[in-house]
């Protein structure tokens, strides 16, 4: 049986709106959603700070922690978790130019505030993740933010965070485009090193989302292997991702079983897990989905995940050292193959 807990987003089931035509489902609402996470066997819940608390904007800070509240009381109701909490900094007007690194001192405050009431529900929640996906953090004009000073803000609205909480933590999910032209934090090692820049560089880490390192040119795994040689992975969104197109949020394993393969034997044999680290997952439903199975993406996510953590199992690692041996990694890739195939 797997050892892995799995988590995953209310936005992972959502109404199939993209840029070229609109919603073609029935919104499902919250608490349906979170019965059935529990019956399909997800153990936490990922939050953008107003899926927990819709219209924060409008309410005062008491308030903002009572509504959360109530959150957390349906998560203990069905037996879930939360996970972490991310700051939604690119949907208000006030972060058309970016959170952090915004040019408008106003809307960086705002970024700050945001941030800080995410702190606020997520001990309310009872978890101490905050995670920075960076949407807007970067240029569409590059001559519209000077890169040296985009960090440096970058470090201060990360420290705001540090600076509220002295136990929080902040996993920062690297993207390398969209809806940014020209990300200020594209990849895993840029999130290691600035997070070495910031106020309190043990409490700065990442979350790898399979499909960023894949737009960024990388192979998932091997950024995975860097982050947990540097102690720095603290989350993951595995998904899959047809090339450099759009942000696809597939399920896992759907475009390339080998990739996800090599994830999911990085994940198991270096410890991933052991300080309760979730597999989370951020899939997106198919737009063609009927509402009556819009769950299916995360259910075949976890059930790929699972067949695959048998083929690390099963994978014969005496043969692969005698072929390492022998330097014969034709026959390696051979039979890691066949081995998928279920022919060894
Ligand atoms: C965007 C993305 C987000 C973050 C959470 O590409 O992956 O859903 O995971 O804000
Ligand atoms: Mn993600």
């Amino acid at each position: 049986m797997s050892k892995f807990r799995f988590s995953v987003g209310p936005w992972n089931v959502h109404e199939g709106e993209d840029a070229f035509g609109p919603a073609v489902r029935k919104s499902i609402p919250f608490e349906d959603k979170v019965k059935k996470f529990k019956e399909i066997g997800i153990s936490a819940v990922q939050f953008h700070d107003d899926d927990a608390v819709p219209d924060m904007n409008n309410l005062s800070e008491d308030q903002i922690k009572s509504r959360a509240k109530d959150v957390k009381s349906l998560l203990d109701e069905y037996g879930l978790e939360a996970e972490f909490v991310a700051p939604r900094l690119w949907m208000d007007p006030h972060t058309s130019d970016g959170g952090f690194t915004s040019n408008s001192k106003e809307d960086r405050d705002f970024a700050f505030w945001r941030a800080q009431r995410s702190v606020d529900i997520a001990r309310t929640l009872g978890c101490d993740r905050i995670v920075l996906w960076l949407a807007r953090e970067g240029t569409l004009c590059q001559e519209s933010k000077d890169p040296v000073v985009g960090m440096e803000r970058l470090v201060a609205g990360i420290d705001s965070i540090l600076n509220y909480d002295p136990t929080i933590r902040v996993l920062i999910e690297p993207k390398p485009n969209e809806p940014i032209d020209r990300s200020f934090c594209p990849t895993i090692g840029h999130v290691i090193a600035l997070a070495r820049l910031t106020a309190a560089p043990d409490r700065v880490g990442g979350l790898i989302e399979s499909a960023h390192a894949i737009l960024a040119g990388l192979d998932p795994a091997v950024e995975m292997g860097f982050a947990l040689a540097n102690k720095k992975l603290w989350g993951v969104h595995l998904n899959d991702q047809n090339g450099m197109r759009y942000d696809q949020d597939k399920s896992f394993g759907a475009e390339n079983l080998r990739q996800a393969f090599n994830q999911v034997m990085v994940l198991k044999n270096h410890g991933y897990g052991h300080n309760g680290e979730y597999i989370g997952l951020d899939v997106k439903t198919m737009r063609t989905q009927k509402i009556e199975v819009c769950y299916k993406h995360i259910e075949n996510s976890m059930a790929v995940f699972k067949l695959l953590e048998k083929k690390v199992e099963t994978f014969d690692i005496a043969k692969r050292d005698k072929l390492i041996k022998a330097r014969d990694y034709e026959a390696l890739d051979y039979y890691t193959i066949s081995h998928l195939l279920g022919v060894e």
